[in-house]
């Protein structure tokens, strides 16, 4: 059986094929127009980057390289004794285009175990932050500070030539992807137990087995399955949302995967985008405050009338892209279902009522292009059902899991030989002047 290395040395050369044969008969082949509206309205709907390992479909939703969430959690190995999807399975099938046999993911998964130490100057270095700083501003900054180590700016030092980029690349990745468990566990534990002794790295477990391990919660099976589930799948959403672009538009000025992926987290801390789960859980918790007990659908209709109107987003509906309910949110949803702890909790009943509700309620306010909800309306509330309640540290758990995505890319945009992204910008005089020449 192939090792990780072994098939990316085999898939690689017929991509890059592919790409040649692309430039060479279609650089000149139109893919749609640019309009004003795409210029001042953030891009939406331009489409200008190159993405290998995912699409997403307006109506069906994310699909990793052709496949869908579903066909992801029939063909994905699970973890030894579970059965949700695991990042490592994810990983493989994101960063090489295929399904990984069993013998393959756990042979990752002991890859990533073993390399999951963190430098001691790290260590020190996020001890030494206050508690008081936001969980996603610690995991950016001590995620920079890794770069110490970066293999890929050591030997463009040396004068790497550019074939040897991506393996650096990927060895970068691969060592940032096996070290965030550690580093967001020891995070948590800053935070929220400054007492409480960290459990060290277990050789023999898959990422998520450590990192739940690291944070405490070891002995829940159930929240073990569900970080696993939450961690692949928001593994990768295409290029064009904030932190994957981010990531990638940094690593494009040949920035060590460290930074651009430092730099990727603080755009994934922005309400807009992953701060949004800490947000639909405080939203959600001020209406169950409010409401009392015994919520019925015609006070969270009111309750939605109050927020809109007060000037404010519904956290966790909405979407650049989609246009239909989240198939995260539906996997996530499943999952709930599936599991009768989880059965009567009176959170997650909440999310369930207001997604009866607010589609609508959106409706008919008019504004938002997608009135259903994206993974965000319920990935925190279930975390909370499993007593994780510190919910200003829910982004740091999106931020473990989008790694495994744009870091793909990176891997990818190396191997490719992608340039530095520089796109063309316009002035409102010199749109002007250009539409009265037209
Ligand atoms: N509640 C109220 N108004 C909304 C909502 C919402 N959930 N979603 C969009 N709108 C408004 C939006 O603010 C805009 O108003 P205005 O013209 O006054 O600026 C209008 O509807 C049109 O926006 P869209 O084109 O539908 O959405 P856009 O692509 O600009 O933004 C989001 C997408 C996701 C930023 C937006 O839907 C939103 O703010 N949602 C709430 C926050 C959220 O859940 N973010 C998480 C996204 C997923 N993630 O994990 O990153
Ligand atoms: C994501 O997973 O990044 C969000 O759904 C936002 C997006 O795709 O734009």
């Amino acid at each position: 059986t192939k090792s990780l290395r072994e098939t990316l040395q085999e898939v690689i050369p017929v991509k890059q094929e592919q790409l040649k044969k692309l430039k060479s008969e279609h650089g000149q082949t139109v893919v749609g127009d640019v309009k004003v509206d795409n210029i001042i309205g953030g891009m939406r709907g331009l489409k200008a980057m190159l993405w290998e390992a995912s699409v997403l479909d307006p109506i069906e939703g994310i699909r990793f390289h052709g496949l869908s969430i579903p066909d992801c959690q029939k063909v994905l190995p699970a973890a030894p004794g579970g059965k949700e999807i695991i990042p490592e399975s994810m990983l493989w099938l994101l960063l090489t285009g295929q399904v990984p046999t069993q013998e393959q993911t756990q042979a990752l998964s002991r890859e990533l175990a073993e390399k999951g130490d963190l430098p001691k100057f790290v260590e020190q270095l996020v001890d030494s932050f206050p508690r008081t700083l936001h969980p996603m501003t610690q995991l950016g900054m001590a995620v920079a500070a890794l770069n110490h180590d970066s293999s890929f700016q050591a030997a463009y030092e040396k004068g790497m030539k550019k074939p040897e980029y991506w393996t650096h690349t990927l060895e970068d990745c691969i060592n940032l992807i096996a070290r965030l468990p550690a580093l967001a566990a020891r995070i948590y534990r800053n935070v929220y137990n400054p007492d409480k002794e960290l459990a060290p790295v277990d050789r023999n477990l898959d990422l998520v087995g450590n990192y739940s391990r690291m944070l405490g919660y070891g002995d829940n099976h159930s929240l073990t399955e569900y970080l696993r589930l939450y961690i692949a799948l928001h593994g990768d959403h295409e290029g064009g949302n904030a932190s994957a672009h981010t990531a990638h538009l940094v690593n494009s000025t040949l920035a060590d995967p460290y930074l651009s992926y430092s730099s990727a987290l603080f755009a994934l801390a922005g309400p807009l985008h992953g701060l949004a789960n800490q947000e639909v859980l405080r939203w959600q918790l001020a209406m169950q405050k409010e409401l009392g007990e015994n919520i019925s659908h015609e006070d969270i209709k009111a309750y939605l009338w109050k927020t809109l109107k007060s000037g404010q987003v519904v956290p966790g509906y909405g979407h650049g892209v989609l246009r239909n309910p989240d198939p995260r949110f539906i996997a996530l949803q499943e999952f709930c279902d599936s599991r009768p702890e989880l059965k009567g909790s009176p959170i997650i009943d909440l999310v369930n009522k207001t997604f009866q509700v607010a589609p609508d309620v959106l409706k008919e306010h008019g504004k938002t292009k997608n009135p259903y909800p994206n993974v965000d309306a319920t990935s925190g509330c279930v975390l909370y059902h499993y007593g994780l309640t510190e919910f200003k540290y829910y982004t740091v758990i999106f931020g473990v899991s989008r790694a495994l995505g744009a870091l793909t890319q990176l891997v990818w945009a190396r191997a490719l030989g992608l340039p530095l992204e520089r796109p063309k910008s316009m002035s409102m005089d010199a749109l002007e002047k250009f539409i009265k020449n037209q």
